[in-house]
């Protein structure tokens, strides 16, 4: 029972932390099933077949501001409030090392040739069929995975059938051999009337551009998709199945994107990039400010040169400036196809 009341305190905090989400009345309930139309509990297994990277009108409003200007001071959201720079700092990035990719297109071939599998597992479902436009469950988990054609020689074409199965790569796991421990985890998701949604928590998203990946560590990751074909019961699995329309936002501070940036340019780039540049980018499109005001848990003990540039080195740690934006907002769009989930686990070279 401990456990299970500090998980809520916990979840609490994260919404709390994030004046934002659209209103929902569904209230996070931990254990308890708060539903409509329930029956006995299910769960259903999706691939990614589409991922793209937003436009700045597609996200989700992170801060709850509507930030807008015309005269080059600030930088402006996108529709409703929108928070989404993930396309501003890769096209800069593009420009500083004079590359020539789209990152899109990139995404689309490793998705299609098989090569990124991103697993969407839902758990504790108690409505069926999942799109009722008439039925709600406020407590669905979602688990994530990187997933392994289960086709051995691997095909490509049949991944995105609706009963294709799929292994789980065991890169994805917490706890070696334990499919119920994965590294991504939504405790607090529902599905209400049609959409599936989750609240703030982490992901992890590695996108592959070039054939680079790039890392996204991103906090108070949301979800939201709208189910547009419910998954079907065929034997002991619910398959044939599709989400549109879906959205996965949230944001990386600066400290973590730094690096990971750096890397990922310099590797995709002719030479390597300065890091002042990839510094530059970032503090131009640093719209979130995830860090308050004074002193942080980061050391100074070669002074200021331990921490970010607008902050100080005070009495031995890196000391935040009032009103200073620290994080870069990202959402990027994604369909979902049913997938018959093996729950074999493999090793990936
Ligand atoms: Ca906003
Ligand atoms: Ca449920
Ligand atoms: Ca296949
Ligand atoms: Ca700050």
């Amino acid at each position: 029972m401990k456990k299970s009341i500090r998980t809520l305190a916990v979840l609490a905090g994260l919404a709390a932390l994030c004046a934002c989400g659209d209103g929902g009345t569904t209230t996070p309930d931990g254990n308890t099933d708060a539903c409509t139309n329930c029956g006995a509990a299910y769960e259903a297994s999706f691939v990614v077949s589409k991922l793209q990277i937003g436009t700045t009108d597609q996200g989700f409003n992170l801060d709850g501001e509507d930030t807008q200007c015309t005269d080059g001071s600030c930088i402006p959201d996108g529709r409703n409030g929108v928070d989404n720079r993930l396309s501003g700092i890769l096209g800069d990035v593009k420009n500083a090392i004079g590359g020539d990719f789209d990152a899109n297109t990139s995404i689309a071939e490793q998705i299609d040739g098989g090569d990124m599998l991103v697993l969407f597992r839902l758990l504790d479902v108690n409505v069926d069929p999942m799109g009722s436009l008439t039925s709600t469950d406020s407590a669905v988990q979602l688990f994530g995975y990187i997933g392994a054609d289960a086709d051995d020689p691997k095909v490509a074409t049949d991944n995105f059938s609706g009963t294709e199965p799929i292994n789980i790569d065991s890169r994805s796991l917490k706890t070696a051999g334990n499919i119920e421990d994965p590294l991504i985890k939504f405790s607090n998701c529902s599905v209400n009337k049609g959409k599936f949604s989750c609240r703030p928590d982490k992901f992890q998203l590695d996108l592959v551009i070039e054939e680079k990946s790039l890392s996204l560590a991103i906090e108070q990751a949301q979800v939201q998709a709208t189910i547009d074909r419910s998954p079907t019961k065929t034997g002991n699995d619910y398959l044939s199945g599709s989400m549109k329309e879906g959205t996965l936002g949230g944001y990386v501070p600066i400290r973590y994107l730094q690096d990971t940036l750096e890397q990922f340019a310099s590797e995709l780039g002719e030479q390597s990039i300065d890091p002042a540049t990839i510094q530059n980018i970032l503090a131009n499109h640093a719209d979130i400010d995830a860090t308050p005001q004074g002193p942080t848990t980061v050391a100074c003990p070669n002074g200021a040169d331990d921490c970010l540039s607008w902050q100080t080195c005070r009495t031995g740690f890196c000391d935040e400036p009032a009103n200073q934006n620290d994080a870069i907002s990202l959402a990027v769009s994604f369909e979902l196809t049913s997938i018959l989930f093996t729950k074999n686990i493999v090793t990936v070279d």
